[in-house]
Formats: C-alpha cells, sequence, structure tokens
C-alpha cells in the first residue's frame, strides 16, 4: 500500500469522524429533518400582482413535513423575488414569467416570506406569510 492511500485513508477516517462528531454533540436536537413526509404535498399558484407590491394569495397553510409546490406568475414588467429564510428559499422572478419554488416546510410556526428583489416603492410592503401547523 503506497503512501497516498494511507493519507488518503486518514482524510476520510477524519471525514467521517467529524462528521459523527457534528451530529453527536453539536447538531441542535430542535433541529427537524429536512425530509418530505412523503404524503403532504401544498401546491399552489401565486401572483405577484401589476404594481401593487403584492402576492396573492399573501398567507399559506400547511403541515409540517409537507413538500411546498408555489408556481408564482410576476405580472409586473420589473424583477421581484421570492424569499423564505427559515427554508433556504430564494428566487428571482423574472417578468410576465412563471417561477416554481419548491421546499420542504420542515417546521412549525409561522414564517415570514418577502420580496427578495429590490422592485420600487412598495418593495418593503411585499411580504406574505406561510403557517405550519403540526
Ligand atoms: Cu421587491
Amino acid at each position: 500500500m503506497g503512501n497516498k492511500y494511507i493519507v488518503f485513508l486518514l482524510f476520510a477516517v477524519l471525514l467521517i469522524g467529524s462528521g459523527v462528531v457534528y451530529e453527536k454533540f453539536y447538531r441542535p436536537k430542535d433541529v427537524g429533518a429536512v425530509a418530505w413526509d412523503g404524503v403532504t404535498i401544498l401546491e399552489r399558484d401565486m401572483v405577484s400582482l401589476a404594481n401593487k407590491w403584492r402576492f396573492e394569495p399573501s398567507e399559506l397553510q400547511t403541515k409540517r413535513g409537507a413538500k411546498v409546490i408555489l408556481h408564482i406568475y410576476n405580472e409586473d414588467t420589473y424583477d421581484h423575488g421570492i424569499g423564505l429564510d427559515n427554508f433556504a428559499v430564494n428566487e428571482r422572478l423574472f417578468p410576465k414569467s412563471t417561477t416554481t419554488v419548491t421546499f420542504i416546510a420542515s417546521e412549525k410556526g409561522e414564517f415570514q416570506f418577502y420580496c427578495s428583489v429590490a422592485c420600487g416603492e412598495g418593495h418593503y410592503d411585499q411580504v406574505g406569510k406561510l403557517i405550519v401547523i403540526e
């Protein structure tokens, strides 16, 4: 066995070992697995209304573990975005087109989604709410 294989082996052991240590001692216990429950799907068409700086619908509700699929049409002639920090969502919504956003609602609670692209006077008002129940 050559020297480089021993180095590779040591590296592999170190890598796996640090993963185990992280999982056992550092990963917060209340962080749920980011996994689909295999059953629940929330699929919705959504619109960013022309010159209104508003998402329609602006409130969504689903169960924890649901796969959420949003088809968002931007009616404006300029870009918007959708950001939802807790579920690592941040997509640009191009004008006059539909953008599909998919994520797993892995946490219970109420979460704000918002326009994530500076788009004009109503930018900071363009928010909505995702409610995730148990
Ligand atoms: Cu905006």
